[in-house]
Parts: C-alpha cells; structure tokens; sequence
C-alpha cells in the first residue's frame, strides 16, 4: 500500500490566530480612542460655552467680596452670630408650637363624676349608669360644645383617669403629656371625703412634673344640679383650710416616708390657691345636666385651637 506523505505546511495555525487576535483587539482600541476623542470635544465645547457664565459670576461675586474685606471683622462676626441665633430661636419656636400637648387630664376622687364629664364633653350626653371607672378612659375627638363651630379646631385628647386610690398612680403616667388637669369635686359629698380630696389634690400640685411645667388646674365643683351643693366659694375656702393643716403635718414628717417633691404656699402665711406656681382655677359644673361650659372654656384655653 502506497502513503501520499504531505509535505509540512509552512503556515502555523497559532500564529494566525495571534494575528487575527491582534487586528480584533487594535480594532477594538481603535473605537475606544475615537469616542474618547469624541468626549473630549464634546468637553471642550462645553468649557468654550460656559466660559462667559464663568466671567459673569466672578464680576458678581467680585463686588460683595470686596465689601465684606471692607468691613470690620468684629461687625463681621457679630453680623453672623445674629444671624445663627435667630435661626436658632425661630427652629426652636416652632418646634415648641410643634410639640404643644392637646392632653387634659380628668381626675378625682372615685364618684366624683368624671366618666359622666368625659361623656358630656365629648357627646352632650351623660351616659347614665356609669360604674366605677377600672382602666383610663381617653380619645381624642372635638368637643361637643363646638360640633357647630366652622374652621379648623384643635382636637381634644382627653384622659379620665379613675379615682380609685390603687389606680390613682396611672396619672402619673398622663402627666409629661398633660396641657391642663381638670380635678373633679363632688360638691353633694363633700364634707364627709374632703380629707380625702385634699390629700389627692395636694399630691398633685406638689408633684414635680406639675410645678415644674406650671400644669394649670381647674378645681371642677361637680353635681351642682342639687340644691344641697355646696358652692365652689365653700369649697374653695375648705380645700385652703385642709391644705394648710396639711402642710403643716407633712412637713413635720418630711423625714418620714411619705415625701411631695414641693411645699406649697408660702411659709408662715395661711395657704392660697393664688400662692401656687401654676394656675389654680375654680368653678361649678353638672356633668349630668350638661352644664360643662367652664370646663370646656378652661379647656380651650390651654389647648389652642
Ligand atoms: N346629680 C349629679 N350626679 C352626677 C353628676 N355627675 C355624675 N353623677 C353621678 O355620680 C356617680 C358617679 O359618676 P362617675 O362619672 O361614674 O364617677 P367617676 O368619677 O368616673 O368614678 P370612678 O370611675 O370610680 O373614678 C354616677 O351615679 C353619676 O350618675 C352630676 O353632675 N350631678
Ligand atoms: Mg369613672
């Protein structure tokens, strides 16, 4: 059998491919040289475009620069704290406005008529048959008395925290929030409780977080529907006479356990309602037949419609 015996071929394959490589990848620079040439151009154009904005915003900002070398340094500065300190001032006012509370507190003793209140205000009707309040009632909503009123007004968020003496420490938690307390008096019953009314009402005008905060109080002389009421002149004069034996009984003990974070009135003087830090206030009201007027007026008073 007769083998044809190919002479080697003089052209290597591998080269080949490493020159077709080659021409591929110069190709490939090739085009990227010409759009960096094109960006390039672009570029200068742009420079050639915004040269005369350039020349326009030195002359502007020639003619103040000038001015501010000319002044004295001491004018300079003060000039600039002036102006920090009204951003500052006008920031800070309008996150205090910001952060104004629209909480009114409702407390007393329990049977005082609290829960009828909060009904009245917020309805216009009493709810009769209320039984004693285990958990705070609270919403935010208008006030009834102001249901026809037109235009924007504030809601009201309104807490009534029950009188019983083992929940009367959940008020404490509603007092960082609070914008005005309404202390709910029964005015029928009030002589047989009024030691117990005293000591409440006297624990929370000596709380820190009512004294430091100035929460103003409405001492609210409820049921006065009843002939037998007593009147809120009565009252206060009672409430004056109790917090000044009081007084003088706690600060005797101070050492002891029980301990307010302030006195009140001033020592040596028979005790005010006028003498406190924080406004006091006092008026009659009947949450049954809906005579709430100065309770909503004291109200909108300390929430801001
Ligand atoms: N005559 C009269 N009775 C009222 C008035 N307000 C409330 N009452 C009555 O007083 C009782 C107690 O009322 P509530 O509103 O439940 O008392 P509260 O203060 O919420 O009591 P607690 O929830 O236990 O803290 C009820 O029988 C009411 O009908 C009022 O203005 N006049
Ligand atoms: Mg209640």
């Amino acid at each position: 059998m007769d083998f044809v015996v190919r002479p080697k071929s003089k052209i290597d394959p591998d080269e080949i491919r490493a020159l077709a490589m080659q021409v591929v990848q110069d190709q490939h620079r090739l085009k990227a040289m010409e759009g960096m040439e094109r960006w390039k151009d672009l570029l200068e154009q742009l420079k050639i475009q915004l040269e005369p904005w350039k020349n326009q915003l030195e002359q502007w900002l020639h003619q103040p620069i000038e001015y501010l070398n000319q002044i004295p340094p001491i004018q300079l500065y003060a000039a600039i704290a002036v102006l920090l300190i009204s951003t500052l001032l006008l920031l800070s006012f309008r996150l205090f406005k910001r952060t104004k509370s629209n909480t009114i507190l409702i407390t007393g003793l329990s049977g005082s008529g609290k829960t009828v209140l909060f009904y009245q205000l917020r309805d216009g009707s009493s709810h009769q048959g209320t039984v004693t309040s285990m958990e705070p009632n609270e919403g935010t909503f208008m006030l009834n008395s102001e249901s026809n009123k037109k235009g924007k007004i504030k809601l009201v968020h309104l807490v009534d925290v029950p009188g019983h003496s083992r929940l009367q420490p959940k008020l404490d938690e509603f007092l960082p929030q609070a914008a005005g307390i309404v202390f709910v008096v029964d005015s029928l019953e009030f002589l047989p409780n009024s030691r117990l009314v005293v000591e409440y009402l006297y624990d929370i005008l000596t709380k820190a977080s009512v004294v430091k905060k100035k929460i103003p109080l409405l001492i609210c002389c409820n049921k006065s529907d009843k002939v037998t009421a007593h009147t809120k002149e009565f009252i206060r004069k009672q409430i004056e006479k109790e917090i000044d034996k009081l007084r003088a009984s706690r600060s005797a003990i101070s050492a002891a356990d029980i301990s307010n974070d302030f006195t009140l009135g001033v020592p040596g003087e028979a005790f005010a309602f006028s003498q406190c830090r924080n406004k006091v206030t006092i008026a009659e009201a009947s949450g049954l037949t809906g005579e709430v007027e100065r309770v909503g007026q004291f109200i909108r008073e300390h929430v801001k419609p």
